[in-house]
């Protein structure tokens, strides 16, 4: 089947769906900086917070009332693991940005755990970005984000944050956890962007 050898033509030349230096793995590793938290679905939250303090909370069931979409998209990780055609479902970001009156430009994503990731709020319209709760028809597993994650596939996966609890809109930049030790600010996996100055 062409699955199979999708990721590569003739003999080895990475096919066009590979970012320069990634390599393909059909695994699904996993990469988290701490432990796994265990999130109660009756006590999990997700927390919209604009640039003049307006905010809009969800409960897990207000969550999956939202319109949610399936996706099949490619992962890239800065550790040069690439996985395709990877199946998912969620609430795309605009639907949650639509709530809100905002303007700004940049957002920073916060999980449960304390991690952070910060993106420009256009890499979140237009398709480009959802929470997404079920991975391989199936609930997103704890190890994988589970609740709920941030799904970001034109982006390299660490601003994929898993765990996902909330959003800070801001007129100011703010870096998260990795940028803010040595990755890229914007990570296109397309452009490697992997570190500062790259
Ligand atoms: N909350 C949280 N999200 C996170 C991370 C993390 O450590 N904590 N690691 C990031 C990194 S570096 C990668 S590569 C992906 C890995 O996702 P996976 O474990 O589902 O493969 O999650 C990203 N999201
Ligand atoms: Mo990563």
């Amino acid at each position: 089947m062409s699955v199979i050898s999708r990721g590569f033509r003739g003999r080895g030349r990475p096919d066009v769906n590979l970012p320069p230096g990634q390599y393909l793995t059909k695994d699904f590793p996993v990469l988290s900086a701490g432990p796994t938290p265990r999130i109660d679905l009756d006590r999990w939250k997700f927390t919209l917070t604009t640039e003049s303090g307006e905010r809009r909370e969800w409960n897990w069931e207000e969550f999956l009332a939202l319109p949610s979409e399936k996706v099949t998209v490619d992962l890239h990780c800065v550790t040069k693991w690439s996985k395709l055609g990877t199946t998912w479902e969620g609430v795309p970001l605009e639907a949650l940005l639509d709530e809100v009156d905002t303007a700004a430009d940049h957002a920073l994503v916060h999980s449960y755990g304390g991690y952070t990731t910060n993106l420009p709020v256009e890499d979140l319209l237009d398709g480009k970005a959802w929470v997404a709760y079920r991975y391989d028809g199936e609930d997103l597993e704890p190890e994988h984000g589970g609740p709920a994650r941030l799904l970001v596939p034109h982006l390299y996966l660490w601003k994929s944050a898993k765990w996902v609890n909330g959003l800070r809109l801001s007129d100011e930049d703010e870096p998260g956890f990795w940028e803010s030790v040595g990755y890229h600010n914007y990570g296109d996996p397309w452009r490697e962007q992997r570190y500062w100055g790259d």
